[in-house]
């Protein structure tokens, strides 16, 4: 098992569509495994596949975690397909970890079936409801090379956009961030 470093905005693999998983393989396995490892150590509730460059239509989801008893209710899916969505919709205000440090209201449909294949490739379906259809919407969104972003308003959009291409310029890591100053600092005096 393994973390494996996020892809941050700007990238242009987020915004690109990924390619269905042919085979459930032990490799796919193996990755779906990297990726909750990754997920539960950014405490992201649920991570796509693109998001560690792995450009395969898979996620993981857990909205249940609680970081007091540890108790983990992990959730894969390979070749999610939403086959039916409510009209009554939902809003919330969402993060994503490739866009660390800034939130948007987003409204989608507050419930969701979608048709996936389990870790044995084995067929399945799911009604969402909550959070876990919020955040099956936002994981499908990204294999599809669409981000919550994309939702909101565009002079929103540009802010946090022009915010994380600044970031990025000057070498902001989402684990350094306000903690060192400096450190940007000097590298932009080197610009
Ligand atoms: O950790 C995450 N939290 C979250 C909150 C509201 C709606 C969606 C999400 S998903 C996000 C992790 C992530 O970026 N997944 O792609
Ligand atoms: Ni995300």
């Amino acid at each position: 098992m393994a973390v494996l470093p996020l892809v941050i905005s700007p990238d242009p693999r987020l915004k690109t569509a990924s390619k269905p998983v042919e085979a459930v393989t032990d490799e796919v396995r193996r990755q779906l495994e990297d990726m909750l490892e990754t997920m539960y150590a950014e405490h992201g509730i649920g991570l796509a596949a693109v998001q560690v460059g792995i450009m395969k239509r898979m996620l993981v989801i857990d909205v249940e975690q609680r970081e007091e008893d540890g108790k983990r209710t992990p959730m894969k899916f390979i070749n999610p397909e939403i086959i039916w969505e409510s009209e009554e919709l939902s809003s919330y205000n969402e993060g994503c970890l490739s866009f660390p440090s800034h939130y948007a209201d987003v409204e989608r449909p507050a419930e969701v079936k979608v048709k996936y294949l389990d870790e044995k490739g084995v067929q399945k379906e799911i009604h969402a409801k909550g959070l876990l259809a919020t955040c099956l919407q936002h994981e499908i969104d990204h294999i599809n090379g669409v981000t919550f972003v994309d939702h909101i308003s565009r002079v929103k959009r540009d802010i946090i956009l022009r915010k994380l291409a600044k970031d990025k310029k000057l070498g902001v890591v989402p684990e350094k961030r306000g903690e060192n100053p400096y450190a940007a600092k000097e590298k932009q005096a080197e610009l």
